[in-house]
């Protein structure tokens, strides 16, 4: 068995390929449709959130270089359970991503949307697995009413350090002008978090989503606590 290096302080970004090749490795996990049927897990989670259609499946596709892993579809709507991915080398999971299904969609019923608005939530805020956010947004429609529900009720845990990124999907259909634009307005509307432009069509932004996506699920080691003989020498 070969050693590995010692970690260092702080993770490096990775090489995109490093990224993009790990993103590759993912495979079907499971699929759930409430909070209690999904397996505890013990690596970090990320979400991909967002109303109906925005992109999600078809994100989670791009940056896993896999056609068909999320289903996709031009009918809001597709997705309609929580559906886990695994990721790592060699078939040891050291990730995993939940493609969410989508709110929003106009013609569900109120009792569905209510279900699925509570069933979204609750595992919003409990799953202890969860250690960060992709929220999709189609920038055309800018974040909406149900976002921004969805903004305040992860906020505690986004104080608590749960990690957040927003990304303004089909990026191909703006102008660059009307990329910057959005960009801007969202960035206010975020509160200063962390917010993207992506678009699957033209593999704007793959990149830097893969490489921030390893970062956040290789975070830097805590440091050693400190011992007896390195720690500060007691004042006389
Ligand atoms: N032009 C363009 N279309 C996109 C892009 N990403 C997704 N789409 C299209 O948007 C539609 C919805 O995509 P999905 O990935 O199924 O959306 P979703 O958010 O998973 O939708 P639900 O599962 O219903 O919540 C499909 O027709 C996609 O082809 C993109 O980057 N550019
Ligand atoms: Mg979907």
């Amino acid at each position: 068995m070969t050693t590995l290096p010692a970690a260092p302080a702080a993770a490096p970004e990775p090489d995109a390929k490093v990224a993009l090749g790990w993103m590759h490795t993912a495979r079907f996990l499971t699929t759930a449709a409430q909070l209690h049927q999904l397996p505890p897990i013990d690596v970090p989670e990320i979400a991909f959130v967002g109303r109906s259609n925005a992109g999600k499946s078809t994100c989670i596709n791009t940056l896993t270089q896999q056609r068909q892993l999320a289903f996709a579809s031009k009918k809001p709507g597709r997705t309609q359970h929580i559906n886990l991915f695994a990721l790592g080398r060699q078939g040891v999971t050291d990730a995993v991503l939940a493609d969410l299904p989508g709110y929003g969609y106009a013609a569900v019923s109120r009792e569905d949307k209510l279900r699925w608005q509570r069933v979204m939530l609750n595992y919003l805020m409990q799953r202890e697995s969860l250690t960060a956010i992709v929220l999709l947004c189609d920038p055309r429609l800018g974040l909406t009413e149900l976002d921004e529900a969805l903004l305040d009720a992860v906020r505690p845990r986004v104080e608590a350090g749960l990690k957040f990124l927003v990304l303004l999907t089909k990026a191909d259909k703006l102008t660059r002008a009307e990329q910057a634009k959005a960009l801007s307005i969202t960035r206010l509307q975020a509160g200063g978090g962390e917010v993207r432009m992506f678009s699957a069509l033209k593999r704007q932004g793959v990149d830097e989503v893969a490489q921030l996506l390893w970062q956040w699920a290789h975070p830097p080691l805590e440091p050693a606590p400190e011992s007896e003989s390195d720690s500060e020498p007691d004042q006389p």
